[in-house]
């Protein structure tokens, strides 16, 4: 066996120090690669394939100042990571959250290379994001920050060079914020951003798509399995877009959803969560969710984490990143739960991961399973490009398409590198092939 890959993981490490996220997306999808690699190892190295792959094509950081509520001058740092172009337009979420830093956009744009190369559809791999936190902050003051962050990322943006959208922190309110900077700083109305509002460019089943995509992918590895969602019960972890819309399509499955959480604290409602009374706390009021309780007397609400200690059989983990660890996967697998899979990006640890593998558990990795996001971003850029709109309809089915065809995607490239089952080492391979593909049909660029 090849030392290629130990060597660019290494190499990766030294780059990048004190980048233990990004280190930890790269070790996960180059240790799965290894078959490929090995098949082509001296090709690669010729052409330092996996060098190339590991390093974004750009990065850039800029200051962002803004003027809060009292005054008083703030200033947080940007950050875009134009990781790969290979087969289309950069493309992937900013994050609004304290804790970004060049460690957190890289692992997200890394991973994002091959999540949209998996949809099918033409569009390279980015991220961005700041370390401002939108709670507490008035509406004023998020305006504030989205223009003076965009009044930057305009230079370096476009419709067919690099297209944001949302992710933790960034809903249709900072895009729009963004857009409205966008448009009147470049005079250009074009679809630069996705996850835009329905009056003025955005898609239909835009704001649902992670999370129905994610139940569109496990109820077509159920079926394959001769089973489906219907009376299964659900544990969901977050209550933002991916969760409140994963629950929303697991119910109208047919399974029951009993938990969802926040940073602060998580909910069990044994009767099934009321997705209503989610929406109106997160979506409209941006409340806690110790408010759900007066929506429903029979729920319980517990500070700090706890919903992977809930019997179920499928586990839905769509906050944030290493959320699920071995302890946890140890109290999963001990409940009996079959499914685990991401809705939200690398929430799993990777020892969690391995254990739930060993222990017979199916797992879908967030790459392949939270792709329906950024797969309908893909087809809200094409609807600002023919300037139509489809209905929720014809956008739902394509979604669905999607998923059911990546789906048997990484199934089939498991099974033909003999790791039937192991979708982790099948979505990266499978996304992985098309990109080097195009790298090398580029040439050394
Ligand atoms: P939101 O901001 O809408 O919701 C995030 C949720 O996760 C909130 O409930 C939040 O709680 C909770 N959360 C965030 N950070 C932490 C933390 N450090 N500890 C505990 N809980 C936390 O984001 P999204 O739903 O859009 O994103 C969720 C995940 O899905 C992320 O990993 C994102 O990268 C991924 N994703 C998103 C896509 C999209 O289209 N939006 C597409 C594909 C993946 P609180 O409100 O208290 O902060
Ligand atoms: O992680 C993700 O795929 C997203 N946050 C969505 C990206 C997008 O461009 O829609």
């Amino acid at each position: 066996m090849s030392n290629y890959v130990d060597e660019v993981i290494e190499l990766v490490i030294k780059q990048n120090p004190g980048e233990p996220e990004f280190h930890q997306a790269v070790k996960e999808v180059l240790n799965s690669l290894r078959p490929v690699i090995d098949a082509n190892e001296e090709k690669f190295r010729r052409d330092a394939l996996l060098e190339r792959i590991v390093n974004p094509e750009r990065q850039i950081k800029f200051r962002v100042p803004w003027v809060d509520d009292k005054g008083q001058v703030q200033v947080n740092s940007g950050y875009r990571i134009q990781f790969n172009s290979s087969i289309g337009p950069y493309k992937g979420g900013i994050r609004l959250h304290p804790s970004v830093n060049f460690s957190i956009i890289k692992f997200l744009g890394f991973e994002q290379v091959f999540k949209n190369s998996l949809t099918g559809l033409p569009i390279g791999g980015g991220k961005g994001g700041s370390d401002f936190d939108p709670k507490g902050k008035s509406d004023r003051e998020v305006m504030a920050f989205c223009q003076s962050f965009m009044t930057e990322l305009c230079k370096h943006i476009g419709a067919d060079t690099d297209v944001p959208a949302g992710d933790i922190g960034t809903g249709a309110r900072e895009i729009g914020y963004m857009f409205g900077q966008y448009k009147r700083i470049r005079n250009l109305y074009e679809g630069v951003l996705t996850g835009k509002g329905l009056s003025y460019g955005g898609s239909l089943a835009r704001t649902e798509a992670t999370g129905y995509g994610l139940l569109y992918i496990v109820e077509e590895l159920l079926k394959c399995k001769g089973d489906s969602l219907v009376g299964k019960t659900a544990v969901v972890s977050g209550a933002g877009n991916v969760a409140i819309y994963a629950i929303e399509k697991a119910q109208q499955l047919g399974a029951k959803v009993v938990t969802c959480s926040d940073s602060t604290g998580w909910v069990y409602d044994p009767d099934g969560i009321d997705v209503a009374a989610l929406k109106e706390i997160k979506e409209v009021k941006r409340a806690r969710l110790t408010e759900y309780k007066n929506y429903r007397p029979n729920s319980e609400y517990h500070e700090g984490r706890g919903v992977w200690t809930i019997k179920c059989d499928i586990a839905l983990p769509c906050a944030t990143q290493n959320e699920l660890n071995l302890d946890d996967a140890k109290a999963l697998v001990a409940n009996g739960t079959k499914v685990v899979a991401e809705g939200a990006n690398m929430p799993t640890t990777l020892e969690a991961t391995e254990y739930l593998q060993s222990q017979g558990v199916t797992f879908l990795p967030g790459k392949a399973s939270n792709a329906g996001g950024v797969a309908t971003s893909a087809l809200e850029m094409s609807q600002n490009s023919e300037r139509l709109s489809w209905s929720f309809a014809e956008v739902d089915a394509k979604l669905k398409d999607i998923m059911v065809n990546l789906f048997h995607n990484i199934d089939n490239a498991a099974k033909k590198y003999g790791f039937e089952g192991n979708y982790v080492v099948g979505a990266n391979i499978a996304g992985f092939e098309k990109v080097v593909d195009a790298m090398t049909a580029q040439g050394i660029v």
